[in-house]
């Protein structure tokens, strides 16, 4: 058996598509500091032209996510024309219940059942944006928990995570998906109420077949096997969506395949062969992450590259020789299998496909090139700059 060749997966390549986070292009840190950059977008609306001009060099990022209230504005028909308008689309609307006084002991999970409805309300706001953007997604990433032991009843709370969700998932189109993000820690630092891809799972299966689990790479315990989880979500058809990022110690939400390309590789191999990447498949591909010290349209510019190779990589995989060492108990043959599509370099043949289809065979070295960066700087003068929480 030969393992597939390049020509074999460019129609599966063309048909990826990685959607991007508008605040990756707002100034981002940490509590320390948050610097800012020349050129930075200050609107919602140059959010999304930063987005595009990703999209425009690489053909890989067709859509933009919007954090709800950090990308509120008074038209949204308007928003979804100005992105067409760019070349791209609005997409999946993340709602935030972290940042108001309300929510000091929780949102959908709290004891007072006014801060749930005004959470709940703010969830149905985000639905009637969906309708004017024509986003089908709702993601719900909720920073509710608690610090200390005996601070609140971990089964109420559980109790009324579901009714809430219930709820929200009630008010959804036809068309319209939700979402639900776990993350095993922070803000909150003794429990999360969604701390893990079980109890993800457990609350959207009892909402129904348009309720799915988001895995965010970053946010799992140092050597958990995401790509086991990401084979058993798929397995239970609940693998929603990626939020892709990686990490070296804790949510840091650094550029995808920056930490552990290896890990990113494992990851897509099982997506490859449970049918995330089938047509029709509801798996969608996002990035979540934030851009501190480099510059951001190229950041992530390098982060749907690197998704991109290593899906070439993945796609290469020799599938059938894979399977044969695997029923021989052949250990390091099957090991080998592996490897060899991992180690192969995918650059050279991905640059001239992009070529043979119009795009930069260099999207990094043709951004660089542009002076795009230098028209940007000039461009946005006045005005604040957008940040992580506007
Ligand atoms: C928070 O840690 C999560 O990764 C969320 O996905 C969130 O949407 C994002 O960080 C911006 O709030
Ligand atoms: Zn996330
Ligand atoms: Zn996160």
């Amino acid at each position: 058996m030969t393992p597939p060749r390049f020509e074999e997966i460019t129609g599966t390549l063309a048909r990826q598509a990685i959607e991007l986070p508008s605040w990756a292009f707002g100034n981002s840190g940490t509590r320390f500091k948050v610097f800012g950059t020349p050129g930075t977008p200050r609107t919602p609306q140059e959010k999304i032209a930063d987005a595009a001009k990703v999209h425009e060099l690489t053909g890989l990022a067709p859509a933009v996510a919007l954090h709800i209230p950090w990308d509120q504005v008074d038209d949204f028909t308007a928003l979804k024309a100005h992105a067409e308008g760019l070349g791209v689309r609005l997409g999946t609307i993340n709602s935030n219940t972290f940042q108001d006084e309300a929510y000091k002991f929780g949102s959908l999970t709290h004891s007072d059942a006014a801060v749930r409805r005004k959470a709940v309300d703010h969830h149905f706001r985000c639905i009637e944006i969906m309708h004017a953007t024509g986003s089908t997604d709702l993601k719900i990433w909720l920073a509710d928990g608690t610090n200390y032991p005996g601070q609140d009843s971990l089964r109420a709370r559980q109790d009324r995570l579901a009714e809430s969700l219930a709820e929200i998932y009630e008010r959804l189109g036809e068309h319209q998906r939700l979402v639900l993000e776990y993350k095993f820690f922070e803000p909150a630092f003794y429990h999360t109420d969604v701390p893990d891809w079980g109890t993800s799972f457990v609350q959207v299966s009892a909402l129904g077949d348009r309720a799915f689990t988001c895995l965010d790479t970053g946010h799992h315990a140092p050597g958990t096997n995401i790509e086991f989880i990401v084979m058993q979500l798929l397995r239970l058809g609940k693998l929603g969506s990626f939020d892709f990022n990686s990490r070296f110690y804790a949510d840091d939400d650094l550029i995808v395949g920056a930490a552990d390309p290896f890990q990113l590789f494992r990851v897509l191999h099982e997506v490859v062969a449970g049918g995330g990447l089938d047509e029709g498949s509801p798996v969608r591909f996002m990035l979540d992450q934030c851009h501190n010290v480099e510059e951001k349209i190229p950041a992530q510019i390098r982060s749907v590259l690197n998704v991109q190779e290593m899906t070439a990589r993945a796609l290469l995989v020799d599938r059938a020789e894979l399977a044969k060492a695997q029923d021989a108990h052949d250990v390091l043959g099957a090991n080998e299998v592996l490897m060899d599509a991992f180690q192969t370099d995918v650059r050279p043949a991905l640059a001239q496909w992009r070529a043979s289809r119009g795009l930069p065979a260099e999207p990094m070295r043709a951004y660089a090139d542009s002076g795009h960066a230098r028209f940007l700087a000039e461009q946005r003068v006045g005005g604040a700059q957008a940040g992580w929480g506007a």
